[in-house]
Formats: C-alpha cells, sequence, structure tokens
C-alpha cells in the first residue's frame, strides 16, 4: 500500500533518512507497522505542504472571508501540492518505471468530518494508494476538497468528538488502524478479528472486551476467574461473552443498544445476562 502524508510538520513523522532507507517515520515506523514499511510492504511518503508555497516566506496561510478568529489554509498551495503528490504515484506514460499504484483515496481528518470507524478502516485496508492532508489553523479552503473530489473518492474524517491543534495526529491513529489489517502486517490474523469493534465473524462483534489475564493465577491476593483455567473452551467462550456483555453495558451502552435492534446481534442468553446484571434490553423498544 502507498501512503502519502502532506504535512506542514513533516517532522512528527520523524527525521527523514539521508539514504531514504529504512527507519524514520516517527510513530509509524517502530513495531509491526514500521517493519511492514522496512519490508516495502507499505510505501510512506511524507510530504512537506510549503514546498508548494510560491512567496519568499513559503505561505499556507491566509485570513478567513467573512471574518472569524484564526486562519484559513490557502487553496492554490494545497492544490499544487496534491496534483504533484498524485502525479508522483503514476507512472509519466504506460511502461515508465515504478509500479502505477491506480486511483488514490485523499483523506482528511478535520472534527467536522464523519466519524472514522472499523468499518472505514478496513476499506481503507482495502486501497492501494492513501493520501492524507493534514490541516492546521482553523481548517483548509473549501475549494480544495470541492476540487478533489471531481477527481477522486474524498473523505473528510473525525476521530472523535475534541479538537486537536492539527490532522498530524488524526493521521497516525488511522494510518496505525488501517495498517494493522493489512495482510502480513499483524502477524496473528486471529488478534485482529477477536479485538473490540473487530472482524465481520468475530464472536465478539459490536462489544468491547472484558479483562484478560496471564500468570500468575494468583497476585495480590486477586485470583485469574477459574473458568479461564478449566480447558472448557465452551464455557469459556461463554464467560468471555457474559463479561464482554456486562462491561460493554457499563462503558458503551449504546453499543448494547444498537446490537440489540442488530439481526442476531443478541441472543436469549445474552438478553438474560445483561437483564441480570441491571441492563434489560427489549429488543422492539431500543431501536434508538
Ligand atoms: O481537531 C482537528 C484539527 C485538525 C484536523 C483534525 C482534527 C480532528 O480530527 N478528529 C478530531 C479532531
Amino acid at each position: 500500500m502507498r501512503v502519502d502524508i502532506v504535512t506542514i510538520f513533516p517532522d512528527y513523522f520523524g527525521p527523514r533518512q539521508a539514504d531514504g532507507g529504512a527507519g524514520g517515520f516517527g510513530p509509524l515506523g517502530v513495531s509491526l507497522i514500521g517493519k511492514a514499511a522496512a519490508r516495502g510492504d507499505i510505501d510512506f511518503q511524507v510530504h512537506d505542504l510549503r514546498l508548494w508555497a510560491t512567496d519568499v516566506h513559503h505561505t499556507v496561510d491566509d485570513t478567513p472571508f467573512g471574518g472569524g478568529p484564526g486562519m484559513v489554509m490557502k487553496p492554490d498551495v494545497w492544490g499544487a501540492a496534491l496534483d504533484a503528490v498524485l502525479a508522483a504515484a503514476e507512472p509519466a506514460s504506460p511502461g515508465q518505471p515504478g509500479a502505477p499504484v491506480g486511483p488514490a483515496r485523499l483523506v482528511v481528518p478535520t472534527p467536522s468530518g464523519m466519524p472514522f470507524t472499523q468499518d472505514l478502516a478496513a476499506a481503507y485496508a482495502a486501497e492501494r494508494h492513501l493520501v492524507f492532508a493534514c490541516g492546521r489553523y482553523e481548517g483548509i479552503d473549501g475549494r480544495v476538497v470541492a476540487d478533489a473530489r471531481s477527481r477522486m473518492t474524498v473523505d473528510e474524517v473525525s476521530i472523535g468528538d475534541y479538537v486537536l491543534a492539527g490532522g498530524e495526529a488524526a493521521v497516525v491513529v488511522i494510518v496505525e488502524a488501517v495498517c494493522r489489517l493489512l495482510p502480513g502486517v499483524l502477524g496473528n490474523e486471529r488478534s485482529v478479528s477477536d479485538d473490540s469493534f473487530g472482524g465481520g465473524s468475530g464472536a465478539m462483534r459490536g462489544l468491547l472486551e472484558g479483562p484478560v489475564y496471564t500468570r500468575p493465577r494468583s497476585w495480590r491476593g486477586l485470583e485469574v476467574p477459574a473458568v479461564l483455567l478449566s480447558g472448557d473452551h465452551a464455557a469459556i467462550a461463554r464467560y468471555q461473552r457474559d463479561e464482554a456483555l456486562r462491561h460493554t453495558a457499563v462503558t458503551r451502552p449504546d453499543l448494547v443498544r444498537r446490537l440489540a435492534v442488530v439481526p442476531g446481534g443478541l441472543d436469549a442468553k445474552d438478553r438474560r445476562v445483561l437483564f441480570e446484571a441491571g441492563f434489560p434490553v427489549d429488543g422492539e423498544n431500543m431501536a434508538h
């Protein structure tokens, strides 16, 4: 997968490697995603937006039309940057060196975007080429997204209901969620599908995981639940689902209500567990 990131803070993504080799990319250069990048399975390219500013001061922002606080990022600079990044990922002509990566999808983090979810992460993991545009200040001139939409799929996405100083941290979150889904990146396929919010076939789909345990069996007077040591796989699976139901009902009741109205989301045993935990679920009256 090819991942281009356009930002006024390229240093956020780690020091540039003089030899263009492995390493770098800051938070995206470590762990399994860093290894996948070193192998060449993920091709990260970080671009300094100021390279496309044409004045001596490399200005990337200006005062907003209509007034208001802060500054807005200039459309001409962003337009030139995106044109160049997209052109560089396509071979100049058929047969030119460098494999064509195919159509790109542009992702623009913004607090006013649609929520970034695990389903969107899975959709991005199926793409060949993602381009991230990191906005700062009060945002990017609205015509940049409008213009890009005439050529490609553009998503304005929010990673949560809070305000960041810019899109860089959101890009790290999104890229990490996407890249761990790529074949061979995580190493352990099971840990993808059983996760909270995990894969389509996971037994825990739509629920948050309960607590997990490892050795020692007894620690500071606290015991690992006996059922987990029993070797009874059906009993363990049931216990873990019950814990997930109780935990999700407390921390994210909205997820339990959503599951209650999904066909096959909650069975009779699930509903009994929730009732006994003090969270009655009525399939017909819990739609909202
Ligand atoms: O608050 C932001 C500022 C710039 C770019 C993105 C964000 C944001 O994304 N998700 C939540 C906030």
